[in-house]
């Protein structure tokens, strides 16, 4: 079971990201290398495809990082670990939320050689919800260094204004640019913290904290788990399904209402002890 302290959520609240130990054991990290082989090669254990699908090892470019999105309902493995409830009540209490969500899960796999991953605020792609509040906890499968290529934090950029969305995320010639430019705006220098930890550790960050990767220069290759949750109580809005992410995830809106429908975006952990029956059964093999 995993648990932040109110040193660790005082710290999140100033930096805008936590550095963590032990989010997962090593067997779950060998169980998650192995479904990872899978799900690239197209192997769905539940027969249900990821709701995105950015690389395949017969068509994928290899100078691109590998992922895909919400490998929880294509996979079991994956599942086990993203609608974790402790997970869940770390996120909300750091977030200071009365629950989280599952918004989606990223299965992303860096080879060595593989191009950058471009600076943003997830937040930036989020208007067809609201709250539009998001927060994440990224798992490292592999030990971690600056040159393989680990995700990296500016510190306190979270508290930055709101930029919009802007670039490429997938392999860009200057992954720092655009925050690069937010940092000019907002007049500071921007101090970049590297995630370096062993497999199975891992941080949170906030939706509005700026974040990318580098280009992966190490010999191994750099494999992450990433759980984006939302609050429980976000509902879907109407004027804005189109925009960002939403042009993906409004497929799963319930046409008469806003409500978010859990189905498909479970809730984890909620603060009057409520969780999404349905995972249990769902988890069960
Ligand atoms: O793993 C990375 O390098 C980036 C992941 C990311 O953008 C995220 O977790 O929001």
């Amino acid at each position: 079971m995993f648990s932040v302290t109110q040193d660790q959520i005082n710290q999140f609240n100033e930096d805008g990201f936590l550095i963590v130990d032990r989010l997962i054991d090593d067997d779950t990290v060998e169980t998650l290398r192995a479904c990872y082989e899978r799900l690239f090669c197209g192997e769905f254990e539940t027969g249900v495809r990821p709701d995105e699908v950015n690389w395949q090892q017969e068509t994928g470019d290899p100078s691109l990082s590998r992922q895909i999105c919400n490998g929880w309902k294509a996979d079991r493995d994956i599942a086990d670990v993203v609608l974790r409830e402790d997970l869940g009540k770390a996120v909300a209490e750091l977030g200071g939320w009365p629950g989280a969500r599952i918004m989606i899960d990223n299965v992303i796999w860096k080879p060595t050689g593989a191009r950058s991953l471009g600076h943003h605020q997830d937040s930036a792609y989020l208007d067809w919800y609201s709250p539009s509040d998001l927060l994440s906890c990224w798992i490292a499968l592999d030990e971690t260094t600056a040159d393989g290529g680990t995700i990296e934090f500016v510190r306190g950029s979270h508290k930055w204004k709101h930029s919009m969305p802007e670039g490429e995320f997938h392999g860009p010639e200057e992954y720092r640019k655009y925050m690069e430019l937010a940092a000019e705006r907002e007049g500071v220098e921007p101090e970049i913290v590297y995630v370096e930890v062993p497999k199975g550790s891992g941080s949170f960050h906030h939706g509005w904290t700026w974040h990318g990767s580098g280009p992966n220069k190490a010999a191994r290759p750099r494999r992450s788990l990433v759980l984006h949750a939302m609050r429980s109580d976000t509902e879907y809005v109407p004027a804005h399904l189109s925009d960002g992410m939403g042009h993906v995830y409004s497929r799963y809106k319930r046409l008469a209402d806003n409500t978010i429908d859990e189905n498909y975006f479970p809730v984890l952990w909620r603060n009057d002890g409520y969780r999404t029956p349905g995972i249990d059964a769902y988890l069960a093999r």
